[in-house]
């Protein structure tokens, strides 16, 4: 996604955080960034071409090895061996936030980086290998020349409807985006959103509990992704399957049918994220979702 993106799932989290995420969140992020998960989503995009955080840029995403649009998946020991994707860093970061020995700095950075990733494992170009996530897929969006990935699900789809819809509002487009979790029509969907919620490891893959490292009980530095991760970037993989490569061929992705199709994809995905990210710091800090 694209800062607005970013910012959207964010202010949607803020929402429904629990009190003791919340009061962490708040003390953490400090006025710097209003005490917000907005504004402070999109820190990981400004620094990832900074040298000296380099290293994190294959953490916005896996590359999944798939054949869309006939077959989609995300296998972790296919897409992640390495330890260098998106799912190894929702799991160290999950891990970091709530690491007591380390800085408040440190902490804080774990949390900017979850507060981005979340975001980042519903975009279905995120979690899609075929031409560097589409960046090799040329597009035109609203007139310009741009690629797949830029123009039809990270900004270029979303900056033409938050403008006609929400005000070119990023909290406008949140407040509205809650108001359907809370009242309307994603209400429903809120169980099945958080079907996965344990921030462990799923117990046939267990090395090491977030328990366990606050205790160091376990040193082992390896990264081993968790289960809800990549049960989230599975779903939103099988969105390229079942639209981002059925039918890419409008002269204008922007300002066509695609774009159409796409927004109601795009809203679910940042709502749910956003929701997501909360019940995830909820566990972490509260308990329970
Ligand atoms: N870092 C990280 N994940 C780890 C260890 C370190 O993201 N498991 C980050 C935190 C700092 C940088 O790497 O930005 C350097 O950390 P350190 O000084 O602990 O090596
Ligand atoms: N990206 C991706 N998959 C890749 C490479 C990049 O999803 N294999 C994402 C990260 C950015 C966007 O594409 O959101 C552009 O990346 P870059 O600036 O590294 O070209
Ligand atoms: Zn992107
Ligand atoms: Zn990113």
């Amino acid at each position: 996604w694209g800062a607005i993106g970013h910012e959207t799932v964010g202010y949607v989290a803020m929402k429904f955080l629990s009190p003791k995420a919340l009061s962490f969140v708040q003390s953490s992020l400090g006025l710097e960034y209003s005490e917000s998960l907005g504004p402070a989503a999109p820190w990981a995009d400004d620094v990832r071409y900074e040298a000296a955080f380099s290293w994190s840029a294959p953490f916005h995403f896996v590359d999944a090895e798939d054949n869309p649009p006939t077959s989609c998946s995300v296998e972790q020991m296919r897409d992640c061996s390495s330890g260098t994707c998106i799912l190894s860093a929702i799991a160290n970061y999950t891990t970091r936030v709530v690491d007591t020995s380390l800085s408040t700095e440190q902490r804080q950075e774990a949390l900017k980086f979850i507060d981005h990733f979340i975001g980042d494992i519903g975009q279905p170009l995120h979690v899609e290998a075929v031409e560097v996530g589409g960046n090799d897929i040329s597009a035109v969006c609203n007139g310009e020349r741009t690629n797949l990935h830029a123009c039809t699900i990270d900004s270029g789809i979303i900056n033409i409807f938050l403008k006609a819809q929400y005000s070119n509002s990023a909290i406008v487009w949140a407040n509205a985006l809650s108001q359907r979790i809370q009242t309307g029509d994603f209400k429903s969907l809120t169980s099945t959103w958080l079907s996965c919620s344990s921030t462990a490891e799923p117990v046939n893959n267990r090395r090491r509990s977030i328990e366990d490292d606050i205790n160091g009980l376990v040193s082992d530095a390896t990264i081993t992704p968790l289960e809800c991760p990549l049960v989230w970037a599975r779903e939103s993989n099988a969105y390229d399957c079942s639209f981002v490569f059925i039918d890419t061929g409008f002269s204008d992705l922007c300002t066509s049918s695609y774009a159409t199709g796409a927004q109601p994809i795009i809203e679910e995905q940042i709502a749910k994220q956003g929701y997501r990210l909360a019940a995830w710091l909820n566990v972490l800090f509260d308990g329970s979702t």
